[in-house]
């Protein structure tokens, strides 16, 4: 399908999903999040995609929402059309890995953004940010509760409150991101993560979204449960054996997704 707002390229099993409203930082209005989540759905539904990745610009990963968009909507607008949640949604549906690749800024609905994919990379000139509050509103999808399980009460409360940014290298420290590379190589490092997730049973990735997902909804015993029995199924997959002969081979595994 052909998109305004984002540019899809699928090579070598990863759907690279750039974010392309160059003029407005990448800001996400209501077209760029159903093409997004349109976009998203179409990697889930294709064989040959084993990975996604979602990136913006140099300059900025996304900007917030778009605030232009938003600010002649009143109170009966936003709750009747539960603005951005059927989107927002499509994206934390997604079963396949979802890497989401940063350089530049990552604001309000950007920052949120990219917190909603599995796990973020940054160039070192990220900057994170929640400044909704110089909006004169609060983050609306999922910054305050992702952003606070992923980096503590205390420096979610100072990024929601005075709304400053945070940079690469803070983002590092607090957990934000997994990783933080020049801002040069972010897409060749992160294109490199993506294709190592790629030669991975789709089955153990699924399982792995699922079980770390678990961690946020559930207290740890049944955290740990759940963990336990998805470990015990994957050995009635044949990628299991495969997986554990290649290591007593000495080889590499061939996994088959079965
Ligand atoms: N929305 C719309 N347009 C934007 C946005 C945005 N969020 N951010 C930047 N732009 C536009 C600017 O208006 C400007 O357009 P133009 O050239 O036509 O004037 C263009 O992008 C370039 O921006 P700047 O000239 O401002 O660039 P600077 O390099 O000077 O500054 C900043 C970059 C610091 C990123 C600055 O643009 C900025 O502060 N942007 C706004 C950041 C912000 O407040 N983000 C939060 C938005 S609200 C939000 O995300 C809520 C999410 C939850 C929704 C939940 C619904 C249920």
């Amino acid at each position: 399908m052909a998109f305004k707002t984002i540019v899809v390229e699928i090579e070598d099993h990863v759907s690279l999903i750039k974010l392309n409203r160059p003029d407005a930082l990448n800001a996400l209005n209501s077209e760029l999040l159903g093409e997004l989540a349109t976009a998203l759905r179409e990697a889930q539904a294709n064989e040959k995609v084993r990975v996604i990745v979602v990136t913006g610009s140099e300059k900025a990963f996304a900007a917030g929402a778009d605030i232009g968009e938003m600010s002649e909507k009143d109170f009966v607008d936003v709750f009747l059309e539960d603005l951005f949640a059927e989107d927002t949604t499509a994206i934390q549906r997604c079963r396949k890995p979802i890497i989401a690749a940063v350089a530049g800024y990552a604001l309000g609905g950007g920052c949120e953004l990219a917190m909603m994919c599995d796990f973020i990379i940054a160039g070192d000139n990220a900057k994170f940010g929640q400044p909704e509050i110089n909006l004169g509103v609060i983050a609306g999808i999922g910054g305050t509760q992702r952003l606070t399980r992923f980096i503590g009460k205390s420096k979610s409360m100072d990024m929601h409150l005075t709304g400053r940014f945070m940079d690469a290298a803070e983002a590092e420290r607090s957990g934000l991101v997994s990783r933080v590379v020049p801002a040069k190589k972010l897409m060749e490092e992160t294109m490199a993560a993506a294709q190592k997730i790629a030669e991975k049973s789709a089955l153990t990735t699924r399982a792995v979204k699922e079980a770390v997902n678990r961690a946020y909804e559930t207290p740890m015993s049944e955290g740990l449960l759940f963990e336990r029995r998805l470990f015990h199924s994957l050995f009635a997959t044949e990628d299991q054996k495969e997986g554990m002969s290649a290591f007593l081979d000495k080889r590499e595994p061939q996994f088959r997704d079965k």
